[in-house]
C-alpha cells in the first residue's frame, strides 16, 4: 500500500512566524497589506525583481495548514514533504537568521507532527525540509548547531537551500564541515532557486516573469549545481543525498558537453576522481518537467552515469528504468495556482501526466516516481 502513495517532495509554505516577517518589511522581500475598498485585506507578495506592480495576490495558501491539506485532498496526494518557500533567510543579519532558523524548524515540525496519518498507513501526511541560516558572515559553529537541531526534529528530513551559500556559492570550501555534517546526519538537501541569472539577458520586452522562472530558475540551479560537483564536494562526501529542483535544471542536456570542457581542461580534470557524467546519477531530481519526453530523457542521462562508474564506453540504452529511482513527484504549491478556485492545479495535473506517460517506464517506476522513491529516500514509514 505505501507504495501506491502520492507524495510531493516540491511544495512550499511561508510559516505564519515567516509570514509575519515578510509582512513588517517595506523592501523585497515583503508583503503589502492594504484595505480594499470594500473593508477587507488585500496582501501582495514581493519577493523577486520586477514583481508585477504591487504584487502578486497572496493568501492563506501561502501559510495555512489547513488549506495545503485541502490542496493535497483535491489532488489525491497523500504526503507532502514541505519546505519554506525562497528566499529563506538570505536576506538576514546572521544572528537573525540563526535565531529564525531555530524558530521556524520547531514551527515545522509542530506542522507536521500534529498532521493527521494516512488512512491505514503508518505515516503522516506532512514532513519537512528545515532551515539552515545561510548568510554572510554567519559562524560554521551556527550551521553546525542548526544541522544538529534539525536531525533531531523527527518529521524533519532535510535541508532546503538556495545557491548563495554563504555568500560565495555551493563551491565553497567553508562549507565542507556542513555537507560532512549533513552527510552524517543522513539529511536529505534540496537545491533550489531564486536569484536566476543577470536580468539583462532577459531584453527589453515585458515578458512578466515568463524568463526568470522558465529558465532563469533552471540555469540558477545548473549553474550552482556544476560548481559544486567541479569543486570536488561529491567526491569528498559521497553519501551526501542532493536534490535538485526543476529536474536539474539544464544539467542533465549539457552534462556531455560540461564532460568535454572539463577533458580539455588538466587543471580541473585532475581534481575531479570521475568523469561529470558519473555526478549525474549520484543526484536526486524532483519530476517537475511538465512533458513525459523530459522525464525519460532525466531517467536516461542519469542511468548512463553507471557507464562512468564502470568506465565503459558501452552505448546501448541507458536503463531508463534505473534513472526513473532518482526521480521524485512535485507539485511547485501553492505557486503557479489556477485562475479559478474549483479548478484542479494544471501544474498538478501536467506533472502527473507526465510521468503516466513517459515511454519505457514500467508500473513499478511510475509507482516509484509519484511517492516510492520518496517513502525510500525520506525514510517515511514512521
Ligand atoms: O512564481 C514564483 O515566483 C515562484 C517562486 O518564487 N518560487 C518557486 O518555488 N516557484 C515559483
Amino acid at each position: 500500500m505505501a507504495s501506491k502513495l502520492l507524495v510531493d517532495i516540491h511544495t512550499h509554505v511561508y510559516l505564519p512566524r515567516y509570514a509575519a516577517l515578510l509582512r513588517s518589511r517595506s523592501a523585497v522581500p515583503f508583503i503589502r497589506s492594504s484595505a480594499t475598498h470594500d473593508g477587507k485585506l488585500d496582501e501582495r507578495l514581493l519577493i523577486l525583481d520586477h514583481e508585477p506592480s504591487g504584487g502578486r495576490p497572496v493568501g492563506p495558501q501561502y501559510w495555512d495548514r489547513e488549506e495545503k491539506l485541502k490542496f493535497m485532498d483535491k489532488h489525491g496526494i497523500d504526503v507532502s514533504v514541505v519546505s519554506t518557500a525562497n528566499p529563506w533567510l538570505d536576506f538576514l543579519p546572521a544572528s537573525q537568521a540563526h535565531t529564525l532558523a531555530a524558530e521556524l524548524n520547531e514551527d515545522l515540525e509542530e506542522y507536521c507532527s500534529t498532521s493527521p496519518n494516512v488512512q491505514d498507513v503508518p505515516i503522516r501526511r506532512l514532513y519537512g525540509f528545515g532551515l539552515l541560516p545561510l548568510v554572510p558572515e554567519i559562524t560554521t559553529a551556527s550551521l553546525l548547531d542548526t544541522v544538529k537541531q534539525v536531525s533531531k526534529l523527527p518529521h524533519l528530513r532535510g535541508l532546503i537551500m538556495g545557491t548563495r551559500g554563504v555568500g560565495k556559492g555551493l563551491d565553497d570550501m567553508a562549507l565542507d564541515p556542513i555537507w560532512a555534517a549533513i552527510e552524517a546526519a543522513g539529511l536529505v538537501v534540496f537545491i533550489h532557486p531564486h536569484y536566476g541569472v543577470d536580468a539583462k539577458a532577459w531584453g527589453d520586452m515585458d515578458n512578466g516573469h515568463v524568463l526568470p522562472l522558465a529558465l532563469g530558475f533552471p540555469f540558477e540551479t545548473t549553474i550552482a549545481t556544476t560548481r559544486l560537483i567541479l569543486s570536488g564536494v561529491l567526491d569528498r562526501f559521497p553519501s551526501l543525498r542532493l536534490l535538485l529542483a526543476h529536474s536539474g535544471g539544464t544539467l542533465p542536456q549539457l552534462s556531455s558537453r560540461l564532460a568535454s570542457c572539463i577533458d580539455h581542461d588538466p587543471v580541473v580534470a585532475s581534481r575531479l576522481k570521475h568523469d561529470a557524467r558519473y555526478y549525474l546519477g549520484k543526484l536526486y531530481v524532483d519530476a517537475v518537467a511538465y512533458g513525459p519526453e523530459e522525464l525519460g530523457f532525466v531517467s536516461d542521462v542519469i542511468a548512463r552515469s553507471g557507464r562512468y562508474e564502470a568506465g565503459t564506453s558501452d552505448f546501448k540504452a541507458a536503463n531508463r528504468s534505473l534513472g526513473s529511482q532518482r526521480m521524485l513527484f512535485g507539485t511547485d504549491h501553492p505557486f503557479f495556482p489556477p485562475l479559478s478556485s474549483t479548478e484542479k492545479w494544471k501544474s498538478v495535473v501536467e506533472n502527473s501526466e507526465a510521468i503516466d506517460a513517459v515511454q519505457g517506464w514500467s508500473q513499478a517506476d511510475k509507482d516509484g516516481v509519484r511517492g516510492g522513491n520518496a517513502i525510500s529516500l525520506f525514510n517515511l514509514a514512521e
